[in-house]
């Protein structure tokens, strides 16, 4: 009896110093990070004592532990705070738009007020308060995370790999500037500046046309320090072992070392703070990813995301030998891969966009490094743009979906097609189109919960625990 009260005490006083909760919401530039934090610091607000009919499958809603929710005071104070407020309002205007691309790093912290569900807390009314600390920041800033475990020479390298097809022929100008260049001759800064220009200008132009293994990340995004140096670089492709050879004998004032150089000063200055300060302490991690948007695109842009997610949660804690725990020895416990903006295909293709997640991430037994973290998939739409209906055609009846199409501002009724439910092949692209429509959001009163598909179960796995 005695060692079960021990046991409960020493819980409670482990309990009472665990109720801060870092999430980790990562994802590729355009994944639907910034709608999905937006989404689901609403579905929290929106809690109250009278109507959680948006949050069903949450228990600790349906169960009456949560008292309240509310914003409080963020931990880093330089850092901007999330901007819920300007992106809800973006829905509640009379022609609602989604929030604008982010652009840099933001923070949100809620105070989730509640009561234990365990039976002698709930005797004793204990109540607790769950910190819940979210980061926002644009998408290209994670996909150099990669870069830190690679020198110049192998990020070179790396990059040819990606570098065929539509890509090659992007690169043409840049490339045959830079086939031009003396790596040997004394640095000419100025010829540094214009060929790093022309080659964030292919960079911009490989995100146009749905590409998303750009590295590095920042250097498409705008920034006030864009003429500093250290965005002032370029991989070198297509280099014999000889030729690297006798690059590196050259002078130290060579163009081949000031460009090693720089991307040293960009591992170090520029991708490591960011990591260190933001992602070394997270807890749980939710990783999405737009599977829709590639399918429309082509196959290069479909295994671009694939690489760019595998290297991603390649990178991050996974197990004590990933990069990331040696760097900065984060542990979390549970992971969320999403496929997000499930609201664009019919309900009947969700299982299918969940199973496409799942093969991209378990491909080439990537799952086994994910150790005894539990892991989770899900077909989710953060806020739903549009309606699932019934449609019946020559007395047959099929699942659509109805919603403002982006492109024309009209409503239309669609079937927008069936989702593979594992990797296409090469030849997928010749036989299948894909329509995944952009649709517009829908307008919300001032008083309404965003509607979602699956942020209940989002909560349920992220927080429910947290909450016992
Ligand atoms: N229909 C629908 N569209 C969505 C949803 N989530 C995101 N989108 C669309 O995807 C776009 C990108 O979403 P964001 O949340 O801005 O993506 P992000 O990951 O924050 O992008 P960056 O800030 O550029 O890294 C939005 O502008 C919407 O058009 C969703 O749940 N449903
Ligand atoms: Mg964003």
């Amino acid at each position: 009896m005695f060692n079960t009260i021990t046991h409960k005490v020493n819980d409670v006083v482990h309990r009472v110093t665990d109720d801060h909760l870092r999430l980790a919401v990562t994802g590729l530039s355009r994944s639907g990070k910034t709608t999905f934090i937006t989404s689901l610091v609403d579905q929290l607000l929106h809690i109250n004592s009278i109507n959680n009919a948006h949050l069903k499958l949450f228990a600790p809603v349906k169960n009456g532990q949560i008292l309240s929710v509310k914003r409080v005071e963020q931990g880093d104070l330089t850092l901007p705070r999330f901007d819920y407020d300007k992106n809800r309002r973006c829905f509640e205007t009379l022609s609602p738009s989604w929030s604008p691309s982010t652009t840099g790093m933001s923070e949100i912290r809620l105070a989730i007020h509640y009561q234990r569900q365990d039976g002698l807390f709930r005797y004793i009314k204990e109540k607790n308060t769950l910190y819940l600390d979210i980061f926002d920041y644009p998408g290209e800033w994670l996909l150099d995370l990669p870069m830190l475990s690679q020198d110049f020479k192998q990020w070179s390298l790396n990059q040819q790999q990606v570098h065929y097809g539509e890509r090659a022929e992007l690169a043409q100008r840049w490339l045959t500037e830079v086939q031009q260049l003396d790596l040997m001759a004394e640095t000419d800064e100025n010829q540094l500046a214009d060929l790093s220009e022309k080659y964030t200008a292919y960079l911009l132009e490989c995100k146009k046309q749905g590409m998303q293994y750009i590295q590095p990340g920042r250097f498409v995004l705008p920034s006030e320090s864009k003429g500093a140096p250290v965005f002032q670089f370029f991989p070198l492709l297509n280099l014999s072992e000889e030729r690297w050879a006798e690059l590196e004998k050259s002078s130290k004032k060579s163009t081949y070392h000031t460009l090693k150089k720089r991307y040293r000063y960009y591992q170090q200055k520029i991708i490591k703070p960011f990591y260190e300060d933001y992602f070394s302490q997270f807890d749980r991690q939710v990783i999405l990813a737009d599977c829709l948007t590639p399918l429309n695109h082509s196959q290069q842009a479909f295994i671009e995301m694939k690489i760019g997610l595998q290297q991603l949660f390649k990178h991050f804690h996974y197990g004590e030998r990933s990069l990331f725990y040696r760097l900065f020895s984060s542990k979390i416990d549970k992971l969320l891969f999403l496929a997000t903006k499930a609201d664009h295909i019919s309900s009947d293709q969700l299982s299918n966009l969940e199973s496409l997640m799942r093969q991209l991430v378990q491909e080439e037994g990537q799952y086994k490094q994910f150790g005894n973290i539990e892991t989770g998939y899900y077909a989710v739409s953060a806020i739903r743009a549009t309606e699932p209906i019934i449609v019946t055609q020559n007395n047959e009846t099929f699942k659509a979906i109805r919603g403002i199409r982006s492109s024309d501002k009209n409503l239309v009724t669609l079937y927008p097609g069936s989702v593979p439910n594992r990797l296409p092949s090469a030849d997928f692209w010749d036989h299948n189109h894909f329509e995944f429509e952009q649709f517009e959001p829908k307008h919300l009163e001032f008083d309404e919960v965003i509607p979602h598909l699956r942020m209940d179960s989002v909560l349920q796995f992220l927080l429910a625990d947290m909450l016992d």
